[in-house]
């Protein structure tokens, strides 16, 4: 039987019920949300706030627990789910883990492909989880600058301590 891991509510009450990112939800005023599994981010915009670059910290809402019927800060246009049992790191090509993502489990000696360093759509953001530290580097195959990064939440470069759209290589610790 599936699993139904988010159900949003709209003013009237009716449900509507996701298992998975999705980039662009129902055109529905959603106003309560339901976690029953997962770690989710909801989006005030479509696709991930890419239009708007990642947009502001409050454009973003995260849930990495079970809630019920919580009442929404603003109605989402996407949701974005996160693996939530296997050590990896999810890179994003915006602030506030907006735009187009990527996950790694294993070291991979050029992103350049999927996010070109020196580019809007180079790395800004990055969630490593849940139990390793990575290693990010500015050119290919684990050379350049590079610094470790410990496992967490990381919405910005500040947050890295790593530049701005320059990660090029990456492995776990
Ligand atoms: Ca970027």
């Amino acid at each position: 039987m599936a699993q139904h891991n988010i159900t949003l509510f709209d003013a009237d009450g009716l449900s509507y019920k996701f298992e998975g990112s999705s980039n662009k939800t129902d055109d529905v005023n959603y106003v309560k949300i339901t976690v029953t599994g997962g770690i989710w981010i909801l989006y005030r915009n479509v696709d991930f706030n890419a239009s708007q670059a990642g947009g502001n910290a409050s454009d973003i809402l995260i849930f990495k627990e079970p809630v019920s019927e919580l009442k929404l800060d603003f109605s989402p246009c996407s949701l974005f789910r996160c693996q939530d049992n296997v050590d990896s790191c999810t890179v994003f090509e915006h602030n506030n883990y907006g735009g187009q993502s990527k996950q790694y489990q294993e070291a991979c000696f050029d992103i350049c492909q999927d996010f070109p360093s020196g580019d809007p759509r180079g790395v800004s953001s990055i969630i490593l989880w849940p139990n390793k530290d990575w290693e990010l580097f500015t050119k290919e195959n684990f050379t350049g600058g590079s610094k470790v990064v410990k496992n967490s939440w990381h919405p910005n470069p500040e947050s890295m301590g790593f530049p701005n759209d320059k990660l090029r290589s990456l492995r776990p610790r």
